[in-house]
């Protein structure tokens, strides 16, 4: 393998899209990062979001933000950490690949970056969270109670991490990639690490329309900020947020999904804290399809006629789907008026959209419904779930006649 900074064909065309948004942006972010905690307060600054907890930090930005540009700014991307920022020496870090592969590797950011080829893959991160204000709704659950924003679209940069593992050899009988991250905290009195696990298909997979995952050390053209994952972290499209683990320190090959308490027993969809439910259920991967109203934020005086409503929509995180419709109604779901989408479809990316909508001075309430190329539509109502996760019931705002 050679040093290039070669920039993947198929995925780099459709950049044009978003170029001039990672314009604005990039002045501020076109710095290198030394790297590690000294910057963090600079860089906190930068940040331009609704804090939801402070330590660790979750915050998230506010809607009408989101739809400044198809690629979020770093400056507005929501921050999910479940533990302290770690304290990063860039020199010393290493990556390293082991289990199921027949060369052990490890890797300073550098060596990654030197042996690899660099792709870059514009994809959606959304924590399976978001949306759990209106989750809590139906019956209050814990965790950071997120709105609508716990989600952004960037153009991440990185090795891809099929090249990683097959430069480390995948041994026969390998089934799933486990990662690792190297941020810990105390939980009931154990201290535990963030990480998880893909399926080796998933982290096997590319295809036209399948962007790969990544080892990733750039998000939006400049290096990870500190809250972001760096020096690198894994960008896993399509999948819910908590997959792409940030602050990577390892990767496992396994036979067997992570025992990871983020994989084996949180993220998944029980309805109550027993470990027979925790055991059975399934791991959550994908992220569901998802809509939002931006604009017109809650209680904000509509007058008769027709109102902009915008927002954006997520096709769920299956190969190849992309959002393909997107209604809002003014009339509580009687009749519907189909939205324009702002930019071309692309798989494992949101998309934003306008529609004019009739309001009366009756209507007291702006409903949106996304569907995706695969014909699955954002449901009326959802299930009620202990964790409060996948959260995509049609998105209701208030609005007051004017
Ligand atoms: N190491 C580590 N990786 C992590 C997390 C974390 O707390 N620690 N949070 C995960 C979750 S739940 C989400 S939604 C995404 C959020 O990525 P972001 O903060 O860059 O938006 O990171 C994931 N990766
Ligand atoms: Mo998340």
């Amino acid at each position: 393998m050679k040093r290039t900074s070669r920039v993947d064909a198929p995925f780099s065309r459709r950049h044009f899209l978003g170029a001039s948004v990672v314009g604005a942006g990039s002045m501020l972010l076109g710095r290198t990062w030394p790297g590690g905690h000294e910057v963090r307060a600079a860089e906190r600054e930068r940040l331009d979001l609704i804090v939801r907890s402070k330590m660790p930090l979750n915050a998230e930005p506010t809607l009408d933000k989101l739809l400044q540009d198809w690629i979020t700014p770093v400056s507005n991307f929501y921050v999910r950490n479940h533990a302290p920022v770690p304290k990063i020496d860039a020199a010393s870090f290493r990556l390293s690949v082991d289990g199921l592969v027949q060369k052990p590797l490890e890797l300073t950011t550098a060596e990654l970056q030197q042996k690899f080829f660099k792709s870059r893959v514009t994809a959606t991160m959304t924590c399976a969270g978001n949306r759990r204000e209106e989750h809590s709704r139906i019956k209050p659950v814990g965790g950071v109670q997120w709105g609508a924003g716990a989600i952004g679209n960037a153009h991440w940069g990185g090795a891809k991490l099929k090249d990683v593992l097959q430069a480390a050899g995948i041994k026969e009988g390998a089934r799933h990639v486990w990662f690792e991250g190297v941020d810990e905290h105390n939980k009931s009195g154990e201290t535990i690490i963030f990480g998880g696990s893909i399926p080796l298909e998933k982290a096997l997979a590319e295809g036209e329309m399948q962007p790969p995952s990544l080892v990733c050390w750039e998000m939006n053209d400049a290096p990870l900020t500190p809250e972001h994952g760096f020096p690198l972290r894994t960008v896993v499209p399509g999948y819910i947020g908590a997959r792409s683990v940030k602050w990577l320190g390892r990767i496992v090959v396994s036979d067997r999904p992570s025992e990871n308490h983020y994989l084996a027993t949180a993220y998944k969809l029980v309805t109550e804290d027993s470990e027979a439910q925790w055991k059975q259920a399934d791991a959550l991967y994908e992220f569901p399809v998802n809509g939002v109203i931006c604009v017109p934020g809650p209680g904000v005086e509509v007058a008769p006629g027709r109102a902009r409503v915008s927002g954006y929509a997520l096709p769920q995180g299956t190969n190849g789907a992309t959002v393909k419709k997107v209604e809002v109604s003014g009339d509580g779901g009687r009749r519907w008026v189909t939205a324009k989408l702002r930019y071309k479809a692309m798989p494992f990316c949101w998309n934003l959209w306008d529609a004019d909508v009739p309001v009366t001075a009756q209507t007291r309430e702006l409903i949106v419904r996304a569907t995706d190329s695969e014909g699955r539509t954002q449901p009326e109502r959802v299930d009620w779930n202990l964790k409060g996760y996948m959260f995509n019931a049609w998105h209701r705002v208030p609005i007051d006649p004017a």
